[in-house]
């Protein structure tokens, strides 16, 4: 870290409130707030990213940066900063809030408009960067497994939302989560509207099968997670065949091993689905070689703070 952020941090008001970019600017948080013409918040007219700083290091800044600007360009959405610039403000929050452990919330929406859904209306996006400490899931998750169920709720269909625009709308999702709490798990598997098995519902799955690793592509309905192409890039090394296809429960019920992958959850096993033990019903020994190699990587890899 620079002299300039740690004296920036040293002087934060409010005896070190959490400072927010906002529109340019790095604010307090009681500060850091959005209008209720926002289109974000009246329509879910917006893309966000997650990313996770680890060891004074942001991982795979880039790969974040070329996907929030791939959604962008799917909603027509003009964010008004170029990629370095954006990557330079993800930087500066972390710096100002001395964070080298961090999750990163940046969420870009259509900005403030009129009431009416046209977003020529909004004349100009809002921008903010919230850097905030993780807040990590419970250990047992990782050393015990989750337990997850395949949900009703389908996945949206790319002809309607396509589900690699990472946008502000997660209704879809949050319905098959409210669907998997009511069943008892804690997390949902999501299928496609054809059956396929696409991703959960803020992470990406994979099934190992001798040392085939698969996991679903993007046309099921999966979104490009970053974790999981990371994950895609380590397997070689641990002697693994990675794989895209489309595949329906079957595979996952008579999996050797499951696993899901995202920013916030790094790697998971998974130990159940729809109440049928995967594999001996523990944590896979391939998953955990996995987890270890990612957490190698995350204290190596990715743009210095
Ligand atoms: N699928 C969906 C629908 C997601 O939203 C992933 C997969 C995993 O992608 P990454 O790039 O993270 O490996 C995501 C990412 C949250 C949260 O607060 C959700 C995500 C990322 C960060 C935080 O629940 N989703």
């Amino acid at each position: 870290m620079t002299e300039t952020a740690q004296k920036k941090v040293s002087t934060l008001p409010g005896g070190g409130s959490l400072r927010i970019y906002m529109n340019g600017a790095l604010v307090p948080k009681e500060q850091a707030v959005v209008s209720v013409f926002d289109h974000g918040l009246l329509y879910g007219d917006g893309v966000f990213e997650g990313i996770r700083a680890y060891n004074g290091r942001v991982f795979r800044l880039k790969e974040h940066l070329d996907r929030l600007y791939r959604s962008a360009r799917a909603i027509v959405l003009d964010i008004g900063m170029t990629p370095a610039e954006m990557a330079g403000a993800v930087l500066e929050t972390l710096r100002a809030n001395g964070l080298r452990d961090a999750y990163i919330r940046l969420v870009v929406t259509r900005g403030v408009g009129d009431l009416g859904l046209d977003p020529k209306k909004c004349p100009q996006p809002t921008v903010f960067i919230i850097a905030d400490k993780i807040a990590l899931y419970p250990k047992e998750c990782y050393t015990q497994g989750l337990e997850v169920n395949t949900v009703s709720t389908r996945r949206n269909s790319s002809q309607a939302l396509n589900p690699n625009i990472k946008s502000l709308n997660y209704l879809n999702n949050i319905l098959a989560k409210i669907e998997a709490g009511l069943s008892g798990a804690r997390e949902a598997i999501m299928l496609s509207l054809e059956g396929y098995v696409a991703e959960c519902t803020g992470d990406n799955l994979f099934y190992l099968k001798g040392n085939r690793l698969v996991t679903p592509p993007p046309s099921a309905g999966a979104l490009e997670g970053i974790t999981r192409g990371a994950v895609l890039d380590l397997a070689p090394a641990l002697g693994l065949m990675t794989e895209e296809k489309l595949f329906t429960p079957f595979e996952l019920y008579t999996a050797d091993e499951v696993f899901l992958t995202g920013t916030a959850a790094e790697v998971i096993p998974v130990v159940k689905i729809d109440a049928r033990s995967i594999g001996d019903g523990k944590p896979g020994a391939q998953t955990r070689r996995l987890i270890t190699a990612f957490h190698t990587l995350t204290q190596r890899d990715g743009v210095e703070i």
